[in-house]
C-alpha cells in the first residue's frame, strides 16, 4: 500500500513531508510532459507550478490541495520550478522553492501562506544570495533557530559558485573556522552543465546552508558549505567518489539529538546520509537509505508520524520509467541502536 504512488492524477516528484496541524503535508515537484529534449543539463524537467498533498493517516486518503504556487505569479522566475519545501514559524507557512531568473540562473524563492496548504504569495525578488537548487528549510527545536540548506550539481548549477578548494582532498574539516567555509557568490557560466571537479585527490564541491532570519525571508548569516567527512579518514569526501559524494536533494532531520544530513549522489543514483553533532555540521558519511529507483533521480525526505519514520521518495514506475514524470512514495524506515538507518522490510 505504502509503495504506490501517493498519487496519480498528476506527476509529482521531489517530496518534502512534514507534519503540521497533525496532518502529513507533502511538497512535491509537480512534473508535465514537455517536448524538450533529454539533456544532462536537466531542461526537460520543465515544471510551471506546485501542488501540495496531504494525508491524515499512513495508507489513508490523499488530498490534492490544488495549485499553491505558479510561475506566471512569480516576478523574478523565468522558468523550471524545481524542488520545493515548507516550515512553519510564527504562525505562518513558508515555502521555499528555486526556479531560474530572468538571466537562467537558479536562485531561490519564498512564499507565504497563513495555512499549509496555501496558495502561497511570493516575494518580488529571490532571498538575496540564494543560488542553486533544492532548499531544504529545518527548524531546530532545541533553540528554535531556522535553517535553509541547498545546492545541485550539474543543472542545479552548483559548480558555477564554487571556488575549488586550493588543497587536496587531504583537506581536514575546517568547521572550527566558519569564516574559512563561506563561498564565492560570483557565478561563472563557463561551469554551466553537466560538469563538477574530478580526482581522487580533489575534494567534492560542498552542499550549503545560511540561517533563516526571524521573519524567515532572507538569510541571517553567510552562506556556509557543508562539509561530508569519511568516516575512515576524517577527510572530506573526494570529488571521485561518486557512490558518496553531495550531488542534489539535501534534507535534514533530528534523531536523538543527532543532526541527519541526507542527500543523492546523482550520477550514481543513491540517497545517503551522514551524521552531525550540529546543523552546520561537519557530517559523518554513514550509509545508504534507498538504492536506485526506476528514473534517473532520486529525491527525499524524511519524517516522523504516528510514532514511526517514513521515508518520502519518488520513482518513474507509474511513467514506465520517463525520467521527468515522476510519482511520489512512502516507506517506513527504522533506526538499529547506532541510529544507522535502513527500509523496514515488510511494509
Ligand atoms: O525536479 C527537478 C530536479 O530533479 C530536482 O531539483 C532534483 O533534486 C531532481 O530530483
Amino acid at each position: 500500500m505504502t509503495q504506490e504512488p501517493l498519487v496519480t492524477h498528476i506527476y509529482t516528484a521531489d517530496p518534502s513531508a512534514h507534519v503540521f496541524e497533525g496532518r502529513i503535508y507533502v511538497y512535491p515537484s509537480h512534473d508535465r510532459e514537455t517536448d524538450i529534449q533529454f539533456n544532462d543539463n536537466g531542461d526537460q524537467y520543465d515544471m510551471v507550478d506546485y501542488h501540495v498533498l496531504s494525508l491524515s493517516q499512513v495508507g489513508g486518503p490523499v488530498t490534492d490541495h490544488g495549485i499553491a504556487l505558479q510561475a506566471d505569479n512569480v516576478p523574478w522566475v523565468s522558468k523550471q520550478l524545481w524542488a520545493p519545501d515548507a516550515a512553519t514559524k510564527n504562525g505562518k507557512y513558508y515555502l521555499y522553492f528555486p526556479a531560474r531568473d530572468k538571466q537562467g540562473i537558479f536562485r531561490i524563492g519564498v512564499a507565504v501562506s497563513a495555512v499549509p496548504a496555501g496558495p502561497f504569495l511570493p516575494d518580488p525578488e529571490p532571498i538575496p544570495g540564494s543560488y542553486s537548487i533544492d532548499p531544504a528549510s529545518f527548524v531546530d527545536d532545541g533553540d528554535g533557530q531556522a535553517y535553509l540548506y541547498f545546492g545541485g550539481l550539474w543543472g542545479g548549477q552548483l559548480q558555477c559558485w564554487s571556488t575549488e578548494h586550493g588543497a587536496d582532498c587531504g583537506t581536514e574539516s575546517k568547521s572550527e573556522s566558519e569564516g574559512e567555509r563561506e563561498r564565492e557568490t560570483r557565478f561563472d557560466a563557463s561551469k554551466a552543465g553537466p560538469q563538477e571537479p574530478k580526482g581522487v585527490d580533489k575534494p567534492a564541491l560542498l552542499p550549503r546552508v545560511a540561517k533563516l532570519s526571524e521573519d524567515m525571508h532572507s538569510f541571517a548569516s553567510s552562506v556556509l558549505e557543508i562539509e561530508i567527512l569519511d568516516p575512515e579518514t576524517g577527510k572530506l569526501l573526494a570529488a571521485d567518489d561518486h557512490n558518496r559524494r553531495f550531488f542534489e536533494a539535501a534534507w535534514m532531520h533530528k534523531y536523538r539529538g543527532k543532526y541527519y544530513f541526507s542527500y543523492s549522489t546523482g550520477d550514481t543514483h543513491y540517497v545517503v546520509y551522514a551524521i552531525g553533532e550540529s546543523p552546520l555540521g561537519p557530517f559523518t558519511y554513514a550509509g545508504r537509505i534507498l538504492e536506485p529507483v526506476l528514473g534517473w533521480t532520486t529525491h527525499h525526505s524524511i519524517v516522523e508520524f504516528g510514532g514511526r519514520w517514513w521515508l518520502f521518495y519518488h520513482d518513474c514506475t507509474l511513467s514506465r520509467g520517463v525520467d521527468h514524470l515522476r510519482s511520489v512514495k512512502m516507506r517506513e524506515i527504522v533506526y538499529d541502536e547506532q541510529g544507522k538507518i535502513s527500509l523496514k522490510e515488510k511494509q
